[in-house]
């Protein structure tokens, strides 16, 4: 019994060496994640942003988007407004620590009067092509990201109207899917 205990001492001490090992290794990124996935290091060094969620301006007209996703399977934002003349530019991070095989989450942004129910049943089928099936219906799309993962995208609307967007990863879209409203 008193090995379990001794271990189980160990392994918490080790546990918060790493968390705090993986702070100060965070700041370091910089030089750190050049031999690593290039396509994460711009993501770290973009991410000091601060809260996307200023209250009032939730419903001012903004091209550059940011949406949060978590293990919780949500965004933070249900309604954006942009305006429909000028490109967007859009964020998706998962503030989670989930994998993307578990808890992915994408955007998917839909074309006004797209059937998004079909759509839906049509991504559950299509995990080889990313949960993104073969569709007239798909303006723009970010990729299935995990936890601490962010992916940007930039496209233009077909112009004023309201757009569904949606979490195509299976199971997701019914809680994970908002409107943005281009003017
Ligand atoms: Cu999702």
């Amino acid at each position: 019994m008193k090995t379990v205990n001794t271990f189980g001492i160990l392994a918490l001490s080790f546990g918060l060496f790493a968390a705090s090992c993986g702070n100060s290794s965070q700041s370091n990124n910089e030089t750190v994640d050049h031999s690593a996935h290039q396509a994460e290091a711009p993501a770290t060094s973009e991410a000091p942003a601060p809260a996307t969620e200023p209250a009032g301006s939730a419903a001012a007209a903004s091209n550059e988007v940011v949406i949060e996703s978590n293990d919780q399977m949500k965004y933070n934002l249900s309604e954006i407004n942009v305006n429909a003349a000028e490109p967007v530019k859009l964020t998706l991070k998962h503030v989670g620590t989930m994998k993307n095989d578990v808890m992915g989450h994408n955007v998917v942004v839909l074309k006004a009067g797209a059937d998004v129910a079909a759509f839906t049943t049509a991504a559950m089928n299509a995990k080889d092509k990313d949960y993104i099936p073969e569709s007239k219906d798909v303006i723009a799309h970010t990729k299935v990201i995990g936890g601490g993962e962010q992916d940007a995208i930039e496209f233009t609307l077909p112009g004023p109207g309201t757009y569904d967007f949606i979490c195509s990863f299976p199971g997701h879209a019914g809680i994970m899917k908002g409107k943005i409203i281009a003017q």
